[in-house]
């Protein structure tokens, strides 16, 4: 059998690169699928598989009236979101992956996988796919080959990368990629692991179907193994959105912001600015992943690794993110969204009327009022960048765009004001590290619940995160034009429970003064934590219908909550123990003293 599937595997291969056979041989030869299938990224294939995928009942068509190209699939309701307590970073020694990782010794994790793998494709197809994290022919740029036995893992990675002979072409037979295996397996969470070995540049992924378990490209690649690359190679590979700022006098400031997930990369990266901002322009570099490397006119320069974007739906609609809703408007893959009647998608917070009946995303009968949500709460979309009324042309420009600020959020109901700026890069990593966010629907657990979660990577450091911050402070050496940093938080709350700021599209206000504080515009004033926007010459507020008490709540520093806020950081420096950086141990004592002074 092993010598069948080698010889098929080198037979009908598109390429003659040495390395790659062999391994897509070693792999088949361990999974012996029925047939071994070399993506090209083509129309053809793609129609081909997609009419497969209908055939298997693997993706619903969606009325080709109101979402032409669209197709539903609903996973299994044990598969719905990232499973970070079966994601393991396998390093020789544990110290490699660090507290905050899950780990397994390099030969242990093969040999544990290998029986899960072993003949796991008997009656299956394995796909070969290659394909481009970065624009193709970019120096940023890497490659990756996934293997994998889903038909809707392949018409997703279509989506999110650049797949198929393009990808093989830039490789030619350069032994640089990474090594993605992936099957479905038999769905059952435990026989799952997601396991990264970053010394060989190699994932392995067994038992899931969700994207970010799957799509390797994308948090296993472009954030767990890139962070790894990043730091041996000098740049970042971080878990933040990419966009352009335009003034009407057409000035053009790049932003990165880092945000955990499902607290609004999407809607941010693809703002439509309020209306008295006539004339301000936003567009859309990257919506999840930014790849940030010193460029030769010493500024930081950020390219987007992905083609699509793999958005969180409920929440989704006309007035939170009119681009997203156009942008899933045709050629979209939904996950785990209801079905309409007339063969549409509904979700929770979706424009119009709550309809009568649906579908809900486990396939059973719905009915207006019921207590069950429809849609789940981590349904997502996948869809093409290029369907982005806003995309900046520079998304695919393969030198990025220079970066001019950072920032920082998390979901903070309370503790941490609107918006803040750095004293400098050292405070401004130190506001990094210490970012903390209450816990979404993206990885299985308690929703709601504060944790540390430095730069929005907790789940996606594919190293020590002691390293991972002295590698951020030492970046500083290498990038004499710095971008600022800056920290906001949208998501405080009133005694009620409600969110203060509006958030959406008014963030533009926030975006506004991070921009005229880059362009050195206006004065500031200096707070316990960092610069804040004055009272006089500070946000700008028209046409926002909010009380000047609630301004106030949403800005306020209060330091009580800072002293146990305080408490909490130190359980996590602790946790990095003799790798945390000194110059944040530094920062920390700063801030304390100034509390206290
Ligand atoms: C994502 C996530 O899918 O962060 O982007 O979970
Ligand atoms: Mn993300």
């Amino acid at each position: 059998m092993a010598s069948t599937q080698a010889a098929a595997a080198t037979e009908q291969a598109p390429t003659k690169n040495p390395t790659l056979l062999a391994w897509v041989a070693k792999m088949a030869a361990m999974t012996q699928p029925d047939r071994i299938v070399w993506c090209d990224g083509s129309e053809a294939e793609k129609q081909r598989l997609t009419e497969q995928a209908v055939k298997d009942g693997t993706l619903i068509p969606l009325n080709p009236k109101t979402r032409p190209g669209c197709y539903l699939h609903r996973s299994n309701p044990n598969d719905v979101a990232r499973v970070e307590h079966l994601t393991f970073i396998c390093t020789p020694n544990k110290t490699d992956a660090g507290p905050t990782n899950n780990w397994m010794e390099p030969e242990a994790a093969y040999t544990k996988l290998s029986q899960l793998f072993e003949g796991c494709m008997k009656g299956r197809t394995m796909y070969v796919v290659p394909y481009a994290m970065g624009p193709l022919g970019g120096a940023s740029t890497k490659i990756g080959v996934e293997l994998t036995d889903s038909d809707y893992v392949v018409l997703n990675m279509r989506i999110m990368t650049r797949m198929g002979k393009a990808a093989l072409d830039m490789l030619g037979d350069s032994d640089d990629f990474n090594r993605g295996l992936h099957s479905t397996g038999d769905v059952n969470p435990d026989r799952r692991y997601i396991c990264h070995f970053p010394q060989d540049n190699t994932i392995w992924s067994f038992g899931s179907g969700y994207g970010g378990n799957v799509l390797l490209g994308k948090k296993c690649l472009a954030l767990r193994i890139g962070s790894y690359l990043g730091r041996e190679e000098g740049w970042l590979a971080e878990h933040m959105l990419i966009l352009g700022v335009t003034s009407p006098k057409g000035e053009t400031t790049y932003i990165a912001a880092a945000f955990p997930s499902a607290c609004g990369k999407t809607n941010f990266a693809m703002m439509i600015p309020p209306k008295e901002y006539a004339g301000w322009k936003i567009e859309t570099v990257g919506d999840d992943i930014a790849w940030m490397r010193p460029g030769p006119d010493g500024r930081l320069y950020a390219i987007n690794p992905e083609a699509g974007y793999f958005g969180v739906v409920p929440g989704t609609n006309y007035k939170t993110n009119p681009n997203a809703m156009e942008t899933i408007s045709k050629d979209t893959l939904f996950t785990n969204v209801a079905l309409t009647p007339d063969g549409d998608v509904w979700w929770e917070g979706k424009d119009g009327e709550v309809p009568e009946e649906l579908i809900d995303w486990q396939g059973k009968p719905w009915k207006k009022g019921s207590t069950e949500k429809a849609a789940h709460p981590n349904s997502r979309f996948t869809a093409p960048m290029s369907n982005n009324p806003v995309l900046s042309a520079k998304a695919n420009d393969p030198m990025g765009v220079p970066i001019s600020a950072i920032i920082f959020g998390g979901r903070r109901s309370n503790t941490v004001p609107l918006v803040l700026q750095a004293f400098n890069w050292t405070h401004g990593v130190f506001l990094g590290a210490t970012m903390g966010s209450e816990t979404t629907a993206a990885a299985t657990g308690k929703v709601g619940v504060v944790r540390r979660d430095p730069m929005a990577m907790l789940p996606f450091c594919g190293y020590h995160m002691g390293d991972y911050l002295q590698h951020w402070l030492d970046m500083q050496k290498s990038i004499p034009q710095l971008p600022k940093i800056f920290q906001v938080n949208w998501f405080r709350q009133d005694k009620n429970g409600k969110f203060i700021w509006p958030g959406f599209g008014d963030n533009m206000r926030v975006l506004e003064w991070i921009v005229n504080r880059v362009q050195g515009r206006v004065p500031t004033q200096e707070t316990l934590l960092g610069w804040v926007p004055r009272q006089d010459q500070g946000l700008n507020l028209n046409g926002l219908d909010l009380p000047a008490e609630a301004i106030q709540e949403a800005t306020s520093i209060k330091e009580d909550e800072w002293k146990s806020e305080l408490k909490s950081q130190e359980v996590f420096f602790e946790q990095l123990g003799t790798k945390a950086p000194e110059a944040l141990m530094l920062q920390r004592k700063l801030l304390i003293a100034r509390l206290d002074g």
